[in-house]
């Protein structure tokens, strides 16, 4: 009987919303885990497209949305983000579990890369395109979701590769709650259709050095 309930147990789960999104000490999902779906973004985030544009979409493995097969760099999922010839770009939000503290420094490390196609329609000429040129990484901060208060960093990303990973030092000026990562157009560079991936974001409070005295 017993085998049977965890037989029955099993099964049921085949059929659930994954459970696999997990927290760190910052940040709900930070591995950007859920069912991979297109437009929608992963649990623990809000989406911060433009208003009647696509929102950013959950890749997995086997989804290959717009031609993307890529592996995660972590877990099962990864989250794409476009920019568009019409001068578009997506981003995604999350309010932070404890808000990153002003004086104190972090270590904010997050996995990129860009695929190899990332096949869409052109919004300027409504034909067929691969999103492939050089897009940038941005992360920022505000008091609110999709907030672009505070500018915190950036990555450029050119090219198919192996994941890149980034990873810089955050002194916030003031208290952060929420973190947007957007894909931007280069500077001085034309509206082009480009993307990122990402996957794998961690957090962590840098400790003070101290040094005792004798
Ligand atoms: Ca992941």
């Amino acid at each position: 009987m017993r085998l049977s309930i965890l037989s029955v147990g099993f099964l049921l789960c085949g059929f659930c919303t994954p459970a696999f999104a997990q927290s760190s000490e910052y940040i709900t999902n930070p591995s950007f885990e859920d069912t991979p779906r297109q437009n929608y973004p992963p649990e623990g985030w809000f989406d911060c497209s433009f208003h009647n544009e696509s929102p950013i979409d959950v890749h997995g493995y086997e989804s290959e949305f717009f031609g993307v097969k890529e592996l995660p760099a972590d877990g099962e999922t990864f989250v794409g983000m476009v920019t568009r010839d019409n001068e578009t770009y997506e981003g995604i939000s999350t309010k932070v579990l404890q808000p990153l503290l002003a004086d104190s420094t972090y270590e904010i490390s997050i996995m990129v890369k860009q695929a190899s196609a990332y096949n869409s329609i052109s919004r300027a000429t409504s034909r067929p395109v691969n999103y492939i040129n050089p897009t940038l990484l941005e992360a920022w901060a505000g008091q609110l979701s999709c907030q672009m208060n505070t500018f915190l960093w950036e990555y450029k990303v050119e090219g198919y590769g192996n994941w890149d990973l980034v990873t810089f030092n955050l002194t916030p000026e003031k208290n952060i709650r929420y973190l947007s990562l957007y894909a931007r157009h280069p500077e001085n560079a034309e509206y082009t259709n480009g993307h990122i991936l990402i996957d794998d974001l961690q957090i962590s409070k840098v400790n003070p050095v101290t040094f005792e005295r004798y």
